[in-house]
């Protein structure tokens, strides 16, 4: 166990009303009243701080005072100081907090103070660290940590405190109960089957208990994984249509600015232009391309060509389409080369056309997604952005109330863990020796025991650390 006491500047560099110093280890009162003055209290009135330090500090209650360099008395800031005692505290160590003005130079000088009596400069995560290290949370409680400082969206933010509160951990600890239990019976199986020939362990049962209790909810886990990404990277939404339909003029709508050239001239847009927003709370990667038609042009057959990829890598497409005009062979081309992927029919230029209109589409899209917009005149766009809000999430198997989502390394241990049981499923309905069915389980464990931090190498907990920043 690290016994040294910790320091460093808890909130972003910069100019601020507030700047917090933490300090967490045995030492971090010593040090913290080393350069901490109170004010006494006499009634309401504030007297001349104290020079004497005081070593009467309750846990969990606000001092105010200065933070002086004790060598000439010079004072560096008026503060607030706070003690936290172990093991009531984030690290559960003794955690000294000063809130001081935040400034690089006000700030620089007590974190120096500080490291001259004693404290070491934390580490990247050092402080989440110790209280992984000191058992208050799992290593996923320690990972939701980050994900909410990096938490894009409230939804992101919603999966990271579910998982701070443990919600994962406690998934994960239930199927390795389960494991366990299971465990357990084929081992007095084993030493059962020593002193006696007939079957005891019903194999049909363990066969059920294994897929329903386990290899189902291990699957479920593990498909969660994609909603993950999604929510975090946010799901990829093409613009597509044949020249000049109005996609670069939609784009710049959803975007509310103007980011892609709109002109008369069909052929405008050659590359793809990207750009990231967040409707409904959804965060959305959508893309302006080119329009999708024969062409003889060498630079427009290579957006084109870039367009037709791109709709490959598209979660949804955002099919527009002339509402003026009926369906041209362009477009019955582009229905074609749709056909696989989650689409909406975006039916533009609707200011044009005031009379009510019904488009023939293709049968294989009469019951798609459809809405009527003017992209010039900004109609119907905000009902565009609830239907693309609403196909984005059938995209997965999200519902909130099941936001439980694990991280590329929980998917990983999780889907190790699932051949192992599939192996020992297999070994059962087999009839293999009981003792290479447990060794099985036994790895479906270990894997179960990585993702809460369990027996795991030291590398591994550096590498999860490393992505921290100073001072959490
Ligand atoms: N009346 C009307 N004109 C529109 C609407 N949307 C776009 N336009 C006009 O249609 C023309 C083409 O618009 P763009 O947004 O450049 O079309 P595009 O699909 O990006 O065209 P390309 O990049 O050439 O494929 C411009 O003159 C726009 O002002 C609309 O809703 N109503
Ligand atoms: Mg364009």
């Amino acid at each position: 166990m690290d016994n040294s006491t910790i320091v460093a500047i808890a909130t972003p560099n910069g100019i601020g009303g507030i700047g917090i110093i933490k300090i967490s280890g045995r030492d971090a009162l010593r040090i913290g009243t080393a350069i901490f003055r109170k004010h006494q209290m006499s009634g309401n009135q504030l007297d001349e701080p104290n020079s004497i330090p005081s070593l009467e500090f309750k846990s969990h209650h606000f001092y105010y005072g200065n933070i002086i360099n004790p060598e000439n008395n010079q004072v560096i800031d008026e503060v607030l100081f706070v003690f936290m005692k172990a093991p009531h505290s984030y690290t559960r160590e003794d955690i000294v907090e000063i809130q001081a003005h935040s400034g690089s130079v006000v700030l620089g000088t007590i974190l120096n103070l500080l490291l001259k009596y004693g404290a070491l400069l934390a580490k990247p995560g050092e402080f989440t660290k110790r209280a992984y290290l000191n058992g208050r949370i799992d290593l996923t409680q320690a990972e939701a940590v980050i994900d909410i400082i990096n938490a894009k969206t409230t939804q992101a933010l919603e999966i990271a405190n579910k998982q701070i509160k443990g919600d994962l951990k406690k998934s994960i600890e239930l199927l390795r109960d389960e494991m366990l239990n299971l465990l357990a019976e084929i081992e007095v199986a084993i030493d059962f089957y020593d002193d006696h020939d007939d079957e005891i362990v019903e194999n049909d049962y363990l066969l059920n208990r294994l897929q329903n209790n386990i290899i189902n909810k291990l699957e479920k886990l593990i498909e969660q994984y994609d909603y993950g990404l999604i929510i975090k990277d946010g799901i990829n939404v093409a613009i597509i249509g044949r020249p000049n339909v109005g996609k670069s003029s939609l784009l710049n709508r959803l975007i509310q600015k103007e980011r892609s050239i709109v002109t008369p001239i069909p052929g405008t847009t050659r590359d793809i232009i990207e750009e990231n927003i967040i409707i409904r709370g959804v965060p959305i990667n959508i893309a302006d391309t080119a329009g999708l038609h024969e062409s003889d042009d060498l630079v427009e057959t290579i957006g084109i060509k870039k367009t037709q990829e791109h709709i490959e890598n598209s979660h949804v497409v955002l099919f527009l389409i002339d509402a003026g005009f009926p369906i041209s062979e362009d477009e019955l081309a582009i229905f074609q080369q749709i056909k696989e992927k989650q689409v909406i029919l975006v039916f533009n230029k609707i200011d044009l056309f005031k009379n009510s209109f019904e488009l023939e589409v293709p049968e294989d899209f009469k019951n798609t997604a459809s809405v009527k917009i003017s992209a010039l005149y900004n109609l119907g766009i905000d009902k565009l952005k609830e239907v693309i809000a609403k196909e984005c999430l059938n995209q997965t198997s999200y519902n909130s109330n099941n936001s439980i989502i694990p991280n590329l390394r929980h998917k990983l241990a999780l889907e190790l863990s699932l051949q192992s049981l599939a192996t020992a499923y297999e070994g059962i309905k087999t009839q293999k020796p009981f003792e290479l069915i447990a060794i099985d389980i036994d790895e479906g464990i270990k894997a179960l025991n990585e993702i809460l931090g369990i027996n795991i190498r030291p590398d591994i907990i550096h590498q999860i650390f490393e992505r921290f920043c100073i001072g959490k």
